[in-house]
């Protein structure tokens, strides 16, 4: 069985970009691959966040993938920070990257050119991203369009170590979603639909009240043209509705066209603020059994016992390599 791994940071309350880009197609892989999924709640600390906040979106984040479908029988989920050693990956391999490297990462220049005081966490959090691939070895780590860099970066740090030293890790591929890989802000498509947003109007949360986000999808900003056909270029707007509806009704894009031909964007947006509606109902529902009892702790400390081992196994190996370790056996 090939392996995959992913995280997502429980930096705010979980987006319908989350789960068309990451949740649901990671539903969609857990019986074909050995899956590690973590909330990588070391990565969030790079932005300030609210203690007690922090600790409500990592509680729902664990719960939302389950309710969203995730098995933990069949997958591995834990909290990063409960596997210490990616910490310590993460030194070894910051110290292998160059810092022009990690100034080419879009998220930190994107930081950079708005002129925020950024603390060095942004800068260095593709090395602990490299840490948490490499330490498990995975074929393949499906993440959104806007990480494919990122693992780019980590492909490169890992044939750099395997060359240095000897065969250690396993070359990862990402894996983006050709439908979905970027859901747009429903009042600003042309930008990425983000769970750290100024504003709440163009994003569609997880636990939204299901009026709410009916409505916010009504509202959703699109063109004049009242032509419901797929152009991310030129109708950014309709386009993303379009990808929503795709993959929330597992229908092509292309026979969804067909469907509305010669229909205005109204009986369209109703329909998919429907389907939207159907959709978090149901995982809604399921997160309200999740998080009633102290079945969650349980699913952790199972995830993080089976991470743990292997992760002090390649740590050890890696110390082995590069020298740190003194011991003989
Ligand atoms: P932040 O706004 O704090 O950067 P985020 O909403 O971008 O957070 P992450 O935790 O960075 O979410 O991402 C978790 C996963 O969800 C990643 O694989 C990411 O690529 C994917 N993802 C995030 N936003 C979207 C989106 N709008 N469309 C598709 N996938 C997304
Ligand atoms: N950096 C990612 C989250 C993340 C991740 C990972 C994704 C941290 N470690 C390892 C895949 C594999 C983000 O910002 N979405």
């Amino acid at each position: 069985m090939k392996r995959m791994l992913s995280g997502i940071k429980p930096t705010g309350r979980v987006t319908l970009g989350n789960y068309i880009g990451a949740i649901k197609p990671f539903v969609s892989y857990q019986d074909e691959y050995e899956m590690y999924i973590f909330i990588a709640n070391l990565h969030s600390m790079t932005i300030y966040q609210e203690p007690k906040e922090l600790r409500q979106n990592t509680k729902d984040l664990i719960a939302l993938y389950i309710a969203a479908g995730l098995d933990p029988k069949k997958v591995t989920l834990f909290l990063q920070s409960d596997v210490l050693e990616h910490a310590q990956l993460g030194w070894y391999l910051g110290c292998m990257v160059n810092m022009g490297e990690l100034s080419r990462m879009t998220q930190y220049k994107d930081k950079v050119s708005k002129n925020e005081t950024i603390g060095a966490g942004i800068f260095n959090y593709p090395s602990l991203m490299n840490a948490d691939i490499l330490m498990y070895d995975p074929d393949y780590v499906p993440v959104g369009e806007d990480q494919k860099q990122h693992v780019e970066l980590c492909r490169d740090i890992a044939e750099r170590f395997n060359k240095r030293y000897s065969d250690t890790f396993k070359i990862p591929e990402p894996l983006v979603a050709k439908v979905g890989g970027r859901i747009m802000d429903l009042q600003n498509p042309t930008k990425k639909m983000s769970k750290s947003a100024e504003t709440s109007k163009g994003c569609i949360y997880i636990l939204d009240d299901i009026q709410v986000s009916k409505k916010k999808i009504k509202s959703a900003v699109t063109d004049s043209d009242g032509h419901i056909h797929y152009d991310p270029i030129n109708k950014p707007g309709i386009s993303n509705l379009l990808e929503i509806y795709s993959i929330l009704s597992n229908k092509p894009i292309k026979d969804i066209e067909k469907q509305y031909e010669g229909q205005g964007y109204g009986v369209f947006k109703n329909d998919l603020a429907e389907i939207v509606g159907q959709e978090l109902e149901k995982i809604q529902a399921r997160y309200r059994e999740i998080t009633s009892g102290s079945y969650l702790d349980d699913v952790l400390e199972e995830g993080a016992q089976k991470a743990r081992n292997i992760a002090r196994k390649k740590l050890a190996k890696v110390e082995r390599k590069i020298g740190i370790t003194i011991k003989k056996k």
